[in-house]
């Protein structure tokens, strides 16, 4: 208690005792949150002076997930800082999902209007956003807000696409690059913002949600073949020789031909291409800041909604799956009082983040958010607690109707179990046949990750002996006391609302010695 004392009083110090222009705009400082999509954390490589701005100059989380890893449930974890299970907004895609299930008038920028800040939105919204290009959410509207949301006319457009400019549809040219239409609309926003003498008095939240690297990953035409000679990184989970502890629906799947091989290569080199302008883009937006004096005021995040596969475990391409390359994300902040080039390795989550806004800001949300603020840890790395993650993909009733359909047996039965996932990334395919993993929940501590099937399939991995998950050890008898413990915890977290997401754990069971002679597979 005493440390959580501590290191509220040293962050209240540290907003405290800002530049003095921080009194112009009621000693709030401003924020910015940009986001990137279907970007790994070892596509960072591709993000240089993302990493110097924002990783040396702030703190690097390196031990960050998403919680659901598809663009629209995450998207709409960033808008109202709850669990899938509390936003119910459960696919990218009616009736689980989709934009029309987001409670729109409860979200972060309303709540930050109404604390006093003027909100400006650049680039994807939620999937399924734009069936009336017209429509301006709560929360982005003028007088104190700016919107400039990307229509999915047509859908997946680097080029020739089409925003929703404060209520009114533009569209671009054929040789319009996004990502720097989108460093132009933010570059202007920040100009704007500090030279109108009726917004420079207030506070400034704006975000950016780039598109690169999603599929089809199209680099601006200056970037094209920068990577061209870069290797994909294969680790032993590449192709992964023996799927025999993995799930059942994994197992059909088969190893991968030289084909997919390439294929996989090919828009490795695409997507890493197509980050260089969101690299560029960021440059500009911080440079901005900094010649408007305001850097050393405003707090900048930077994350991506969710992964991606490349040929990990024998998926090719997507996400929604809980492995490691799907569901961790980069997260940078920097702000007043985040020590510079710290990391910290604390398990931290996409709930996280409306929390750590929300503390920036002081604004006060008007549902109960799940997540906890990002900054103690920030501004002390070494501090850690022992809260877990949930992962969950389906409707907390999704377990209990698979195994009643699963009685009954038939047609009901598998489309019960699937999520409905349009977002052009068939996770695997086997002859044409597409195999979708079956919904599933999951917890990770810092050292296990549990994943319960809504087809009855299981995975336990110890990441501390098996980081690359290429060896569940569910069935292993070593284990079967942590598997238990974490069957138990999962429970509690299924269900969990505000703070009560946040419990810490105590310390699990250890795993029995290993017998001599006992090899393991990958
Ligand atoms: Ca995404
Ligand atoms: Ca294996």
């Amino acid at each position: 208690m005493i440390a959580v004392l501590a290191a509220a009083c040293l962050l209240a110090g540290f907003l405290l005792s800002g530049s003095e222009s921080r009194a112009s705009h009621g000693g709030r400082p401003h924020v910015v949150f940009l986001t990137t999509d279907d970007q790994t954390v070892a596509d960072m490589l591709a993000l240089p002076l993302t990493a110097t701005h924002l990783g040396a100059n702030g703190a690097t989380f390196d031990n960050a997930y998403v919680s659901f890893p598809l663009c629209c449930p995450s998207r709409a974890t960033y808008l109202t800082g709850q669990y899938a299970h509390n936003h119910e907004v459960l696919g990218n895609v009616p009736p689980d999902g989709g934009y029309p299930k987001l409670r729109d008038a409860q979200t972060l920028p309303v709540w930050l209007q109404a604390a006093g800040y003027r909100t400006v939105h650049i680039g994807k919204m939620p999937n399924g956003f734009g069936s009336d290009p017209t429509y301006v959410p709560p929360g982005w509207r003028e007088p104190n807000g700016e919107f400039y949301g990307y229509l999915p006319d047509p859908p997946s457009a680097y080029f020739g696409f089409k925003l929703n400019q404060n209520g009114t549809p533009v569209q671009y040219q054929s040789t319009d690059y996004q990502t720097d239409v989108y460093a132009d609309l933010a570059t202007k926003a920040i100009d704007e913002h500090l030279t109108d003498p009726t917004t420079r008095s207030k506070p400034l939240y704006l975000e950016v949600q780039f598109f690169a690297p999603h599929d089809p990953a199209e680099p601006a035409p200056r970037h094209a073949g920068a990577f061209a000679a870069q290797p994909l990184p294969r680790d032993a989970s590449f192709n992964e020789k023996n799927v025999k502890d993995k799930p059942r629906w994994l197992r059909q799947v088969r190893k991968m031909g030289g084909g997919l091989r390439s294929k996989i290569q090919d828009r490795y080199r695409k997507r890493l291409e197509s980050l260089l302008a969101v690299d560029e883009a960021i440059n500009r937006i911080v440079n901005m800041l900094a010649s408007k004096g305001i850097l050393n005021e405003t707090y900048i995040i930077f994350t991506s909604d969710n992964g991606y596969m490349q040929g990990q475990h024998r998926l090719h391409q997507g996400k929604f799956v809980a492995y490691d390359p799907s569901s961790k994300v980069p997260l940078l902040v920097r702000g007043p009082g985040v020590p510079t080039g710290v990391t910290s390795s604390e398990l931290v989550s996409n709930v996280d983040i409306v929390k750590t806004v929300l503390d920036i800001s002081g604004a006060s949300p008007q549902i109960t958010v799940d997540g906890r603020s990002l900054l103690p840890f920030a501004v002390d790395p070494e501090r850690r607690s022992r809260r877990p993650i949930l992962f969950e993909t389906g409707p907390p009733v999704a377990l209990a109707d698979a195994v009643s359909a699963s009685a009954a047996g038939g047609r009901k039965r598998r489309k019960s179990k699937r999520v409905k996932n349009l977002d052009l990334d068939k996770t695997a395919q086997l002859s044409g046949r597409v195999i979708k993993p079956p919904k599933y929940r999951g917890l990770r501590t810092d050292r296990y990750l549990l994943i319960k099937y809504a087809d009855g399939g299981r995975e336990l991995y110890d990441m501390k002996e098996d980081p690359l998950q290429t060896d569940s050890v569910y069935g292993d008898l070593r284990y079967r006391k942590i598997r238990t413990w974490m069957l138990k915890r999962i429970k509690k977290f299924t269900r969990c609302q505000g703070d009560k997401c946040n419990r810490s754990l105590a310390k699990p069971p250890k795993p029995l010695p290993e017998r001599k002679g006992r090899g393991r597979g990958n």
